[in-house]
């Protein structure tokens, strides 16, 4: 079976999903595709010859659309989101999964009320190879139970538009999405501390910044955002065990010599860092629609967590550096847990 994908948001990561689902993904074709831009649907839709309904609302109901992409931006994804999962499609919702905790449980229990998972949200790191291979180390036990995680996202620079808040609800989401994955632990508080701000940023913003997490285990995690550091796209993640560590390798490159140096070249954006994850990210989920089963990636409870965790950041660091608790709900047993 050929899953006929609809795409609600055709701006810059919709278009290149579109281009994986097309070009990449085996099994996929994208049949229907909506923006409120409407002239921009239209030109996206005729390049790989589907259709251009003129809502989010038409495009899920369409019969021609077996499942739905949401790459719209932020604050329109849990309505698209609660209307696929009324429509009783399964949906791919880029992160984040809505842009509050309530909107958030509001996916939760529309799942919970059909009594099956249906959505899974976009955090394409849990599909890195590295990412990967870090987990099985950790989930043998070779190195004992894990006691410190070292991070860093680093962007070269950001738009005007980019706001202090943004570094955790939009950068360090994905550190807090992979690390409760790789931890297997919960993450129960946050603390934001604002340190010597570069030169080189607008103005308006506090970059860099020093986040701080502890888990429902103990673990510390120290992670630093720095977001205008101009050198290239750089993450970095190191686990300490009690008998050992594990780290993130960097993207395997040609290592050059010449004009007196040797070295390999560091990536410019988080899209040539992570296409593979992505495209693994795709055709896994692609794999599971097609055989009916529920998504086996991050789900609405993690979409959940990652945002009030996100928000006991952004309280934090509006409170100047004071610890916050992060306030979750009990987890629900489709989501593996007790409640
Ligand atoms: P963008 O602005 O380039 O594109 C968004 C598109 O959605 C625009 O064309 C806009 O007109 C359209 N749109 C907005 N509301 C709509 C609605 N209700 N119905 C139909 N179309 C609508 O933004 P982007 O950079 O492509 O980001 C889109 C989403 O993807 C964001 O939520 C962002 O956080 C997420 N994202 C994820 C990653 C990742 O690493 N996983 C990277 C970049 C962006
Ligand atoms: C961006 O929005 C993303 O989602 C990228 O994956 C992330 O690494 C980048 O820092 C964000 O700005």
């Amino acid at each position: 079976m050929t899953v006929r994908v609809g795409v609600i948001g055709a701006g810059m990561i919709g278009q290149d999903h579109i281009r994986r689902l097309t070009d990449v993904v085996t099994g996929a074709t994208v049949t229907a595709v909506t923006d409120i831009d409407q002239a921009r649907a239209a030109e996206v839709a005729a390049h790989v010859g589907a259709a251009a309904p003129p809502t989010g609302d038409d495009l899920i109901g369409s019969p021609d659309v077996d499942a739905v992409l949401v790459t719209s931006w932020g604050p329109t994804h849990a309505g698209h989101v609660l209307t696929a999962v009324a429509a009783g499609k399964p949906v791919f919702c880029e992160k984040p999964l809505a842009t509050t905790a309530e909107d958030c449980l509001r996916v939760v229990e529309a799942e919970r009320a059909r009594g099956r998972r249906l959505v899974q949200v976009g955090f394409m790191r849990r599909f890195d190879t590295g990412y990967r291979q870090m987990k099985e180390v950790l989930a043998s036990g070779a190195l004992g139970n894990p006691l410190i995680v070292h991070c860093a996202h680093r962007n070269p620079t950001v738009p005007d538009t980019y706001t202090s808040r943004m570094a955790a609800q939009d950068t360090a989401v994905h550190e807090i999405d992979v690390l409760r994955w790789l931890l297997d632990d919960e993450i129960v508080s946050a603390q934001v501390i604002a340190p010597r701000a570069t030169r080189k940023r607008f103005e308006h913003l506090q970059d860099p910044q020093l986040m701080y997490f502890e888990t429902a285990n103990g673990v510390r995690i120290d992670l630093e955002v720095f977001v205008n550091c101009q050198y290239g796209y750089d993450i970095q993640c190191e686990t300490v065990g009690e008998e050992g560590l594990v780290r993130l390798p960097d993207p395997a490159t040609v290592a050059v010599r010449g004009a007196g140096r040797h070295g390999t070249a560091v990536p410019q954006d988080w899209k040539a860092r992570f296409v593979d994850a992505f495209d693994t990210e795709f055709r896994e989920w692609i794999a599971s629609v097609e055989a009916g089963a529920e998504p086996t990636g991050p789900s609405a409870w993690d979409g959940y967590a990652a945002t009030v965790i996100t928000d006991a950041a952004v309280r934090s660091l509006e409170s100047d550096g004071t610890v916050v608790t992060v306030d979750m709900k009990p987890r629900p047993a489709l989501y593996g847990g007790t409640a």
